[in-house]
């Protein structure tokens, strides 16, 4: 207002007058936007946050200059000082543009990103009501995490039992094989030896990292035994399934039974539903990322497992009232969009990208129903964030992770779509490492960030 009341006190009326005091008279306009970036570990999400922040703040140099409304778009920045726990940028950065250059490390615990941008007006009326600024809010948090969501759902003797139907069935079976026979012939109903407790949550441990590692499985619970962050108490993680429980087992204090449902109890409720009530309250637009290659090459069990972990993680965004989350939360999440991404397409050549998206499509066929049918608009953008071959003809040139010097490969055939026996013959996947000549001040090669940015913000009065 001091521009404006100046302006007024000695009357100006220069032309001066009429640019300055329109901010003035029609203070900028704000409004914040909460971008939900959802998928399982390894999906992308780190290196397309990091990109993200590289694409907008090299807004000028880059596709989206070209592109409404980032034309208008005059300032990018990206807030750290004021932001607890910021998004860790300039490690990305650091390890993107090392020599040779090595992709950002898996994440370890929660961050968070805040980016303002600020818009020219358009328009006549806009010009009267001034510049406008965005600020969007990511939250990036290890992947793992968000397979947890179906626990809130679960009693302790309920886990169980689910817990002893996966061990089951192949590959968890031979995976698990020594460490089932414990688990079983553990009375629930005994007096519990915490030494043992702690060992065979230990081992627990070890099983869902080869779950991951040897048979590319997604859904290994509980997350917090992979990635603990930084606000669980270890011993708090001292639990297991016992496979001899069910539903209706109750036990007295000081039993197996006693200890380790108190555990997943608190688990349940403070850990797991705190991180929820974080990352998904108020999210105005998602963007679901899946890597859709890894599982394709690992084989039929794993294409089976995502496709469960991505409807478990997909029921968080039922809209109705009796939504998961509407139900636990006491909310209705009010996303508008949500964007699916099929990420790291540029391992394939430019004619397969859209094979991977429509498979991935073909995955989630009903569970992407039901979300439309909730009122989300749903856009289908394969996408690589920091695009690490380039073309040759009909091969492509690349560098391996960890290695000097370069390859030429010939990426395999991609299906149009995926078989209901989700049986395919997948390119074999290289380890590429990022490109080289990385920097934070040129815009990152990659594939379709721009449509995604784009399409991302266009719901917007910018
Ligand atoms: N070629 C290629 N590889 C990518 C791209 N994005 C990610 N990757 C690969 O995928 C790996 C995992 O990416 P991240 O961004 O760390 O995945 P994340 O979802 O953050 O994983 P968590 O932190 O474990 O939850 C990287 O280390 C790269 O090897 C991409 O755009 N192109
Ligand atoms: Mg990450």
């Amino acid at each position: 207002m001091n521009d404006l009341g100046s302006a007024r006190t000695v009357g100006n009326k220069s032309a001066n007058w009429f640019k300055q005091p329109a901010k003035a008279r029609n203070p900028l306009r704000r409004s914040h936007l909460r971008v939900g970036v959802t998928g399982l570990s390894g999906a992308g999400k780190t290196t397309f946050i990091t990109s993200l922040i590289n694409q907008l703040e090299n807004h000028r140099k880059g596709l989206l200059a070209q592109r409404a409304p980032f034309d208008r778009l005059e300032s990018v920045r990206w807030r750290r000082d004021d932001v607890e726990r910021p998004f860790p940028y300039l490690d990305s950065i650091a390890a993107l543009s090392a020599e040779p250059a090595a992709w950002p490390d898996s994440t370890a615990d929660f961050s968070r990103v805040l980016l303002d941008l600020r818009f020219k007006p358009q328009g006549l009326l806009g010009k009267l009501q001034g510049a406008r600024e965005l600020s969007i809010e990511i939250l990036d948090y290890p992947g793992e995490w968000l397979l947890d969501l179906p626990l809130l759902n679960l009693s302790y003797g309920q886990w169980c039992e689910q817990m002893a139907q996966w061990l089951d069935r192949p590959p968890r079976d031979e995976l698990a094989a020594e460490l089932r026979a414990r688990l079983q012939a553990i009375d629930p109903t005994a007096l519990a030896d915490t030494e043992s407790l702690a060992q065979l949550a230990a081992d627990w441990t070890l099983f869902l990292q080869r779950c991951r590692t040897e048979a590319g499985l997604s859904r290994n619970q509980p997350a917090r035994f992979l990635q603990p962050g930084s606000d669980v108490a270890a011993q708090m993680l001292h639990f297991v399934p016992l496979l001899q429980a069910n539903q209706h087992t109750e036990a007295a204090a000081g039993t197996w039974w006693a200890l380790c449902e108190a555990r997943f109890n608190y688990y349940r409720d403070f850990i797991v539903r705190g991180f929820y009530d974080e990352h998904f309250r108020h999210l105005d637009q998602q963007v679901l990322l899946v890597d859709m290659l890894g599982p394709m090459d690992a084989g039929q069990a794993a294409l089976a497992d995502l496709k469960d972990a991505m409807e478990a993680v997909l029921e968080s965004f039922h809209y109705g009232q009796n939504g998961l989350l509407a139900r636990l939360l006491r909310f209705r999440p009010r996303i508008r969009r949500l964007a699916l991404c099929a990420t790291k397409v540029d391992k394939v050549g430019p004619r397969q990208q859209r094979a991977v998206q429509q498979c991935l499509e073909d995955l989630m066929v009903d569970r992407l129903a039901d979300v439309r049918h909730g009122g989300v608009e749903i856009k289908g953008i394969p996408l690589s964030a920091i695009r690490a071959t380039r073309q040759e003809g009909e091969s492509l040139v690349a560098g391996l992770q960890g290695k000097t010097g370069w390859i030429r490969y010939q990426p395999g055939d991609i299906p149009a779509h995926l078989p209901q026996s989700l049986e395919v013959n997948s390119p074999e996947l290289l380890p590429l490492r990022p490109p080289p000549g990385l920097h934070r001040n040129e815009p990152f090669p990659h594939y379709r960030m721009d449509d995604l940015v784009a399409w991302l913000l266009g719901g917007e009065r910018l």
